[in-house]
């Protein structure tokens, strides 16, 4: 039997969309999952239901680890971003004893094997993200600011397979808070701005199919398998009916598929908001999805641009 540390970080409102992701995973593999949850503030009565997934699984165990976030009081808040998104951070020190482990956001659903993703060599590097060279847009408004290099590589900071050993070795949490301390009013996207800072192209590039953004649907990319899908646009699968027709996102009905395997699932349905307020959501994906393919646009015309510079 294999076991797979994962850790995930939830606060009491994202407790159940820490099931749906937990569920998904189990249902994907064969291997044994110790789930370590960075706990920012998850009740009694959430954590007996995330518990209760041991009705359906019998390939896990699970520890929560309260994490003081007051270490981050300092840290920049930005949309999104909480102080306890910067707790992935601790992972290192929380649990030195593990080799490797594999860090994923609570608004994934995996739909392959987290095994392989476990299974990937780091070949020597402290971390393993996922690069997508189409996704450059994101960055733009980070390179300056935290004055990237030339060469850098971009990642999102949802999954991420970290080597234990190397990042103590390395005294590496230390030098992701000496970034935020230098960076501090510039830094654009909290927690991913810094680890790009410090993994500037010095990780190990993995395959875009570990963590697939609601945009790569757009770009019709010749995947064979998608393992980890990961719902990075403001509105959420689990605000919108699974039954809704929206055409600006990818179906729906496989996060609802693992949300009804929680106990959760009569609470999620009953916070739906009512169906004009979900139309409105909606448009906002609609109107999201578009600002993205523009800035795409925009950077492929400026790297033409560039290019023809150079030419003459
Ligand atoms: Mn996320």
């Amino acid at each position: 039997m294999n076991y797979i540390p994962i850790f995930l970080s939830s606060d009491n409102i994202y407790a159940p969309y820490l099931a749906v992701c937990m569920a998904s995973i189990l249902d994907n593999t064969k291997a044994f999952c110790n789930f370590y949850i960075l706990d920012g503030g998850i009740d009694n009565k959430n954590k007996e239901k995330i518990k209760n997934l041991k009705k359906i699984f019998n390939n896990f165990e699970l520890e929560f680890i309260e994490i003081n976030v007051e270490k981050f009081s300092d840290f920049p808040l930005t949309e999104g971003i909480t102080h306890s998104t910067y707790s992935r951070f601790l992972i290192p020190n929380l649990k030195p004893e593990l080799k490797k482990v594999i860090y994923i956001d609570c608004d994934t659903i995996a739909l392959g094997d987290i095994e392989e993703l476990y299974k990937e060599d780091l070949e020597n590097y402290a971390l393993g993200a996922i690069f997508n060279d189409k996704r450059r847009s994101f960055n733009l408004d980070t390179k300056e600011p935290m004055e990237l290099s030339n060469n850098y590589k971009y990642f999102n900071a949802g999954v991420l397979v970290i080597d234990i050993e190397k990042w103590i070795k390395d005294n590496i949490i230390e030098k992701l808070f000496e970034i935020e301390r230098k960076y501090r009013k510039k830094i654009p996207h909290g927690d991913e701005s810094i680890l790009n800072k410090y993994f500037d192209n010095n990780y190990k590039t993995l395959d875009i199919k570990y963590n697939y953004l609601e945009w790569d649907y757009s770009f019709n990319d010749k995947i064979e398998k998608i393992y980890i899908r990961h719902f990075i646009t403001k509105i959420k699968p689990w605000m919108l009916n699974e039954n809704n027709k929206i055409s600006a996102y990818h179906n729906l009905s496989e996060f609802w598929h693992y949300a009804k395997m929680t106990d959760f699932y009569s609470d999620m349905i009953k916070n739906l908001k009512p169906d004009n307020i979900q139309q409105e959501m909606i448009k906002k994906i609609r109107l999201e999805k578009l600002l993205h393919q523009m800035n795409l646009k925009e950077i492929s015309k400026l790297k033409m641009l560039k290019e023809n510079v150079k030419k003459r």
